[in-house]
């Protein structure tokens, strides 16, 4: 902002004076009540789920979204000063499109108001308590889909389950207080990329409700529905670069903007016993099976979006839409899609090829400021369902993988921690200290950095240590990677050497 005085902050008081191609609530934010808990209110949320509950509104008041984060108060301290308001920024080649979201009412943080968090999510008017706590949120194993019962954080939540910090505490603890209280359970709604998430949530959930006693596990067994999603709209972390030139153009400051890209696709299982929005209205399809979709998604945009993470990172590139820049780089991507596509079942009236060609142009969207270091973050969590998934269905049917195990060594090359010219690497990952650990322990042999990896159970399972064919991929590939670099690795892939 020029000149001196603190500029406006966006809010309730603001709206009016925003310019008037920056849409705006088209329902009366006094009159909307809450229906849904969302837990985990980061910016993927906020561009996805809170933008549908914002088209249902006018028609459908009884639906606002309570948002919480589980630990940061980063987001609610944001946010509250200015109604909770945000700027949604929609950006591509052609330019960037402004809009305010209302429909979140009110943030809390778990860590701090608790007791506030279980009281909103054990009100009768909720009926949803969704979800986007990423894939480390569930507490699971990666590599199995159930619930870690060893991880510290469910151990705390099974000796105090009254004061849980667990996303599967909180909720479950919820239930059991709207079950005391004669209130009839809320549906849960994931909105995670994880395989079949519904049904790893319903599985977590039944299995943390039932190592508290037996009856609430029946009971969480019995009566609580957790409908499967497949969520997909890219958006990468707000810069303040971003911040700046939407206060510019909203001439009133939002702490929070977020933004994304045109495409938003939202594809639900149809099983809400306590009621839903009108989703559907608000361009959401509701299916009856949603693994299809889901499938498609992980492993085609997910897969080559995490190995052109790690790939794309060791060879230099900063953001996605540089990896995408690169021809050879732009080739692998898409002959790495082909390889997944034929483990797939293709979802009703879907395109596989013209959704491949999508898929591209979305990672080429060059106002998209998307790191490769954001999106290499937490793979351990991440490589099951997007890259290794797709190697277990290649090996049952004798099909090539040599594309996705290049994607495969170029993770193990990146949780080393160092880069191609000896800078380190700020490995974001759950399972961080224990990775690179094992990679000191290797030194500077793949064959051995390989053979240590693969043994990482919550990852790799059992099987795929055990098979020699997948082991030497990956074996061949992080040699090449080592020898190299990921710019001629990738292109010597494409050559078929
Ligand atoms: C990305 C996803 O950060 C990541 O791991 O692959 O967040 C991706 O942008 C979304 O799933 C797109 O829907």
């Amino acid at each position: 902002m020029s000149g001196g005085g603190e500029a406006a902050r966006l809010s309730n008081a603001t709206l009016d004076r925003l310019p008037k191609n920056v849409a705006r609530p088209a329902y009366d934010r006094g009159t909307v009540t809450p229906g849904i808990v969302h837990l985990g209110i980061g910016a993927f949320h906020r561009a996805h789920q809170s933008v549908y509950v914002d088209d249902t509104l006018n028609d459908e008041p009884g639906w606002a979204i309570v948002g919480a984060s589980l630990k940061s108060p980063t987001t609610r301290d944001a946010l509250k000063p200015q109604d909770c308001l945000y700027a949604l920024s929609v950006r591509s080649g052609e330019g960037e499109r402004l809009r305010i979201i209302g429909s979140i009412v009110d943030i809390l943080v778990a860590a701090e108001e608790r007791e506030r968090l279980i009281a909103a999510m054990s009100d009768p008017r909720i009926r949803v308590v969704s979800l986007t706590v990423t894939e480390k949120g569930y507490c699971h194993d990666p590599a199995t889909g159930a619930l870690d019962e060893a991880h510290p954080d469910i151990r705390h939540d099974l000796s105090h389950p009254s004061a849980p910090v667990t996303a599967p505490g909180l909720i479950v603890e919820a239930l059991a207080r709207r079950r005391a209280a004669g209130a009839s359970p809320f549906t849960v709604l994931t909105c995670d990329n994880l395989p079949s998430n519904g049904r790893v949530v319903k599985r977590i959930l039944d299995r943390f409700a039932a190592l508290r006693d037996a009856d609430l596990g029946a009971y969480v067994g019995g009566e609580v529905a957790c409908p499967s999603t497949m969520v997909d709209r890219i958006t990468p972390a707000t810069t303040d670069e971003d911040r700046a030139r939407i206060a510019q153009a909203l001439g009133v400051v939002d702490a929070w903007p977020v933004v994304t890209e045109p495409f938003s696709q939202w594809v639900i299982e149809d099983h809400f016993p306590a009621g839903r929005p009108d989703f559907a209205k608000a361009g959401a399809e509701l299916v009856a099976e949603v693994e299809p979709y889901e499938h498609m998604k992980l492993r085609l945009l997910n897969g080559a979006h995490s190995s052109l993470a790690y790939l794309g990172y060791l060879a230099g590139y900063p953001l996605v839409s540089d990896v995408m820049g690169a021809a050879d780089f732009a080739r692998f991507v898409k002959a790495l899609m082909d390889e997944a596509t034929p483990t797939l079942s293709v979802p009703p009236s879907t395109d596989i090829a013209s959704y491949k060609a999508a898929l591209i142009e979305r990672f080429r969207n060059p106002a998209l400021k998307h790191r490769t270091w954001q999106i290499a973050m937490d793979g351990s969590q991440k490589l099951p369902q997007r890259l290794l998934g797709t190697i277990r269905d290649c090996l049952k049917r004798g099909l090539p993988f040599g594309k996705i195990a290049l994607g495969v060594a170029g993770w193990m090359r990146y949780v080393t921690g160092i880069d191609e010219k000896g800078g380190v690497i700020d490995v974001r990952d759950p399972l961080a200290a224990r990775l690179r650990e094992i990679a000191d322990a290797a030194g500077p042999s793949p064959e051995r950095l390989v053979r240590a990896l693969v043994r990482v159970e919550a990852i790799f399972g059992k099987d795929l240590a055990a098979d020699p064919r997948f082991v030497n991929a990956v074996t061949e590939r992080l040699q090449r990677l080592s020898a190299v670099g990921a710019k001629r690795a990738v292109a010597a892939e494409l050559s078929g050497d």
